[in-house]
C-alpha cells in the first residue's frame, strides 16, 4: 500500500463506554443499572461474567490516561454513567459520581487529550427500567434532566457531546431480540414506540446541551446505521447498494429510514405513518427530534453486500459472504468498504455538516507471548485497511474530521462478557495489568506521522 497522508487537524482517538470499563458497580453511591441487573441474571452473559469490576478503570483511570498519552491520542471518547450521577434515574444527584468524572476529565485535559463525551451508552438506571424503560416516554424527559446536570457540571471542560450511542442497538437488542438489557421481546407496535422515545430523548438531549453549555460546543450522536456496500464498483451495483441502504422494512427497526428520516427530515416515512403500528408522537416532538446537529458519529464494523437485481422490484439482491471470508472473533465479516459507504450514502442523502467514526475496530484472539507482548498483526491489518477507506472519503471531499478506534482496551463486551478482545491495549483481568498491543504501537506511529503506511 502506498503511504496515505491525513490532514494535520484529523482527530485520532480511541473509545470506551462506562459500563464496559469502569467496574466499581456499587461504589460511592452508584445506583443499579439495567446492565447490572442483566449481568446478575443467570444464563444471560457468557461465562457468567459481569461488569462488576470490568477493567477497574474507576480506580485506574490515571494509569489509563497515561497510556493514552503514551499512544499520543488526540481525543478520547468516553461515556458518563447515568446511574452513577443520578442513582435513581430521577431526582437526587450523587456528588461522588460527578467527582469521578471531574477527576477523569481533569486528568485528560492536563494531558492534552480532548474528551468526547457520550451521555448514554446503554446503562439505564434500573429504577427507570422498572417503570418500562424506553417503552415509556417519561424516560426521554428523565434523560433530559440527567443531561442537564451533566452539561451544567462539565461543559466548562467538555465541548464535544454525543447524546446517545447506537440507539438502534438499545431498541433492537434490548427490546426485540432480548440479547441486551433489559432482555425483552416486544411487539412491533411497542418497538416503534421505543424508537420514538429514544429519538425524543436524543432531540431533548441536543436542546439541553445547547441550552446549558457554558461554552460553544459541538453536538452530535454516535449512531450505527445499517451499512451496505456494493459488490463491485459498477454504477449499477452502487445504485443498488444505495437502494438497499434506504430500504424500509416495517417489521425491522434496524432499517435506516426509521432513524434517519425523523432525525434529518423531521418526519417518519409515509409507510410508517400509515401502518397500524405507528408510534404516538406530536408535531412538536418531531421538531425537537430533528434539531440540527454539528456532526454525526458513525460506529461501524462490517457491511452487508448487494448487487443490482432487475428481477427484484426493490432493485437489489443480497450477496452472502463466502464461508471462508475472513472474520473477526465476533464472527463479523471483514469489509473495509463499510467505512467508505458508511458515510457516502448518508452524505448524499442528508445535510450533515461533519462526520467522525466514533467506533471501528476488531476483536481477535490475542495472546501474550513470552516476550510479554501481544503481536496482533490481524488488528493492524484491519485498522490499516479501514483507515485507507477513510482516506478515500477525505480524498473524495467528504468532511470526515476524525476516527475513534474501538477500543482503547479490552473490556466487557456486553452479552459476550470478557470473551472478546477489541482493545489496542491488552487487559489481564486477573491482575488488571495492561499491555500495549503491537496495534497500539503501530497506531502511535500513525498519529505521530499523520500517515498510514
Ligand atoms: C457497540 C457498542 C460498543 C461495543 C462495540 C463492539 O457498537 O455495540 O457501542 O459498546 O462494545 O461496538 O461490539
Amino acid at each position: 500500500m502506498k503511504t496515505l497522508k491525513f490532514p494535520k487537524s484529523f482527530v485520532w482517538g480511541a473509545a470506551t463506554a462506562s459500563h464496559q470499563i469502569e467496574g466499581a458497580w456499587q461504589e460511592d453511591g452508584k445506583g443499579e443499572s439495567n446492565w447490572d441487573r442483566l449481568n446478575h441474571t443467570p444464563g444471560k452473559i457468557e461465562n457468567g461474567d459481569t461488569g462488576d469490576v470490568a477493567c477497574d478503570h474507576y480506580h485506574r483511570y490515571k494509569e489509563d490516561v497515561a497510556l493514552m498519552k503514551h499512544i499520543g491520542l488526540k481525543a478520547y471518547r468516553l461515556s458518563t454513567a447515568w446511574p452513577r450521577i443520578i442513582p435513581n434515574g430521577t431526582g437526587k444527584v450523587n456528588p461522588k459520581g460527578l467527582d469521578f468524572y471531574d477527576r477523569l476529565l481533569d486528568e485528560l485535559l492536563s494531558n492534552n487529550i480532548i474528551p468526547f463525551v457520550t451521555l448514554y451508552h446503554w446503562d439505564l438506571p434500573q429504577k427507570l427500567e422498572d417503570k418500562l424503560g424506553w417503552r415509556n416516554k417519561d424516560t426521554a424527559y428523565a434523560y433530559a434532566d440527567y443531561a442537564k446536570e451533566v452539561v451544567k457540571h462539565f461543559s466548562d471542560r467538555v465541548t464535544n457531546w454525543m447524546t446517545f450511542n447506537e440507539m438502534p442497538c438499545s431498541a433492537n437488542l434490548g427490546y426485540k431480540s432480548g440479547e441486551h438489557a433489559p432482555g425483552l421481546k416486544e411487539s412491533n407496535k411497542i418497538m416503534n414506540q421505543v424508537v420514538h422515545n429514544l429519538l425524543l430523548g436524543h432531540g431533548l438531549g441536543v436542546k439541553t446541551i445547547r441550552g446549558y453549555s457554558k461554552k460553544k460546543c459541538d453536538v452530535g450522536l454516535a449512531h450505527n446505521g445499517a451499512v451496505v456496500a456494493p459488490q463491485t464498483n459498477s454504477p449499477a451495483d452502487i445504485a443498488a447498494a444505495k437502494k438497499a441502504w434506504a430500504y424500509l422494512d416495517l417489521q425491522n427497526q434496524w432499517s435506516n429510514p426509521f432513524w434517519f428520516e425523523p432525525m434529518f427530515k423531521g418526519k417518519y416515512p409515509d409507510a410508517v405513518l400509515k401502518s397500524k403500528d405507528v408510534p404516538s408522537f406530536t408535531p412538536a416532538e418531531m421538531k425537537i427530534i430533528s434539531a440540527p446537529l454539528d456532526f454525526l458519529g458513525i460506529n461501524v464494523y462490517s457491511a452487508g453486500v448487494v448487487c443490482a437485481d432487475k428481477n427484484n422490484p426493490a432493485g437489489f439482491k443480497k450477496i452472502p459472504y463466502p464461508k471462508k471470508h475472513p472474520k473477526t472473533t465476533m464472527n463479523w465479516d471483514i469489509n473495509p468498504d463499510c467505512i467508505y459507504y458508511g458515510v457516502k450514502f448518508l452524505a448524499e442523502t442528508y445535510k450533515i455538516k461533519k462526520f467522525y467514526f466514533t467506533e471501528n475496530g476488531a476483536a481477535f484472539k490475542d495472546i501474550v507471548t513470552k516476550d510479554n507482548r501481544v503481536h496482533d498483526k490481524a488488528r493492524i491489518d484491519y485498522l490499516r485497511n479501514h483507515f485507507a477507506s477513510a482516506h478515500r472519503l477525505i480524498k473524495d471531499g467528504f468532511n470526515l474530521a476524525g476516527y475513534f478506534v474501538w477500543s482503547l482496551m479490552d473490556n466487557f463486551e456486553w452479552q459476550k462478557g470478557y470473551s472478546q478482545r477489541f482493545g489496542i491495549i491488552y487487559t489481564d483481568y486477573k491482575t488488571q495489568k495492561r499491555i500495549l498491543k503491537d496495534s497500539a504501537l503501530w497506531y502511535k506511529e500513525v498519529i505521530k506521522s499523520k500517515e498510514v503506511k
